[in-house]
């Protein structure tokens, strides 16, 4: 698909922040915007299982379109509704959702690397995230521009390992300091699956593409460097070459490295995205003075904020505002939260937080 196969594009706000502009405010959108704090979301998980909504086109670009209906006009980017966790699922594993992710067979020893599927078709086994795409990129009929995803390989080695969510990462953490040669042939192993996957989104219309390392902050510096970094690097350099070759469009990339804001000056110099993602425990200021504006950045409300109440949340986005401004300007900047929304918050203060993004980030030089 190219872009004259859908229709013309008619916000670029967020392509625009993401290329390091200055706008006329900041775009805005949410992680997970799509998600179960909406009850039209809930309804339609009533009936439908969680990798079924995933894996039916309709019911994906349905519920990526939920957010976009709800708050027409106040958000400026749509997020494919998928999970991180089809990538495992691509390479052989399976993956329950009952409701927190579980994996009933999970890498337990360097042995249990064989059965992973060595040569992975993504066309074939994930066929069905690159129609969705498609089908909602066409639904979305230009009104904002629509991101695709994937896990990375360390947050997604971390699930493999595990078998589901962990807070102390004792599994994952073992195998990288008892077997660090099979853990990076694991890693590498994602590493290609994450890159055929990423360029085929992009040819079924994604327009900007977002790598979650949801656990980067988990690893000591040292070991992000060792375990992480080489292959989120990889991916941006492959990708990039790939999309050249292949004649696709070079869409913005970002990379959100939960909490490894120690590294948030050399991913800016070396890694090779065009938007770095910050979570709410590092300052917009400093994030800033770090990445001395070689990348956009994204990002960073505290998302329990969204719990505060009205004042809390106006007061609150008033300062990431103020923050955020370069030289008084709104520039290379997309509004987000510094994680994804959770369940409980009320749609209605989203929709709040929306509306004060809009107010405060207005630029003074450029309306
Ligand atoms: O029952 C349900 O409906 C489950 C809730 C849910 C939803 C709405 C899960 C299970 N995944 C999703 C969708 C999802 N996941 C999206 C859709 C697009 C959007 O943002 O609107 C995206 C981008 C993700 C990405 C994802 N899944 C991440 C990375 C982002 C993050 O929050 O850090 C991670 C870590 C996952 C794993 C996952 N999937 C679901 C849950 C509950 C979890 C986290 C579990 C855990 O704590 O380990």
């Amino acid at each position: 698909m190219a872009d004259h196969d859908f229709p013309p594009l008619k916000n670029d706000l967020f392509l625009r922040a993401a290329r390091g502009e200055e706008t006329e405010r900041a775009p805005v959108w949410v992680m997970r915007q799509a998600g179960r704090y909406l009850p039209e979301f809930r309804k339609v998980r009533e009936q439908h299982e969680f990798f079924k909504v995933c894996q039916t086109p309709e019911l994906a670009k349905e519920v990526t379109l939920q957010p976009i209906r709800r708050y027409s006009g106040l958000v400026d980017a749509a997020i494919i509704f998928s999970d991180i966790l089809v990538v495992p699922q691509a390479l052989g594993m399976e993956v329950l959702m009952n409701p927190a992710p579980a994996f009933p067979d999970p890498l337990t020893t360097p042995d249990d690397i064989k059965k992973l599927k060595a040569n992975v078709d993504v066309k074939k086994e994930l066929g069905y995230v690159f129609d969705a795409i498609t089908l909602t990129r066409k639904a979305l009929n230009g009104e904002v521009p629509l991101i695709g995803f994937t896990g990375a390989p360390w947050t997604l080695f971390m699930y493999m390992v595990e078998g589901g969510g962990s807070k102390t990462m004792q599994k994952s953490k073992g195998w990288l300091f008892k077997w660090p040669k099979e853990s990076k042939e694991v890693l590498d192993r994602i590493t290609d699956v994450c890159i055929d996957y990423l360029v085929e989104q992009v040819r079924a219309g994604a327009q900007a593409l977002q790598i979650f390392d949801s656990n980067a902050g988990d690893l000591a510096p040292h070991h992000f460097h060792e375990f992480s970094y080489p292959y989120l690097a990889r991916i941006a350099t492959t990708l990039r070459t790939r999309l050249t070759s292949l004649s696709l469009p070079q869409v913005p990339l970002i990379l959100f490295a939960k909490g490894a804001n120690h590294a948030l000056a050399h991913l800016a110099i070396t890694a090779g995205y065009d938007v770095l993602g910050i979570d709410w425990l590092v300052e917009p200021s400093l994030a800033r003075s770090l990445v001395n504006g070689k990348v956009a950045l994204q990002g960073n409300l505290e998302p329990n904020v969204l719990y505060g109440g009205r004042e809390a949340i106006e007061r609150e986005v008033k300062r990431m505002c103020d923050e955020f401004r370069v030289d008084g300007k709104t520039k290379g900047w997309i509004a987000n939260l510094g994680h994804g929304i959770t369940p409980g918050v009320d749609p209605e203060d989203l929709r709040f937080f929306f509306e004060c993004v809009q107010k405060y980030s207005a630029n003074p030089t450029k309306t």
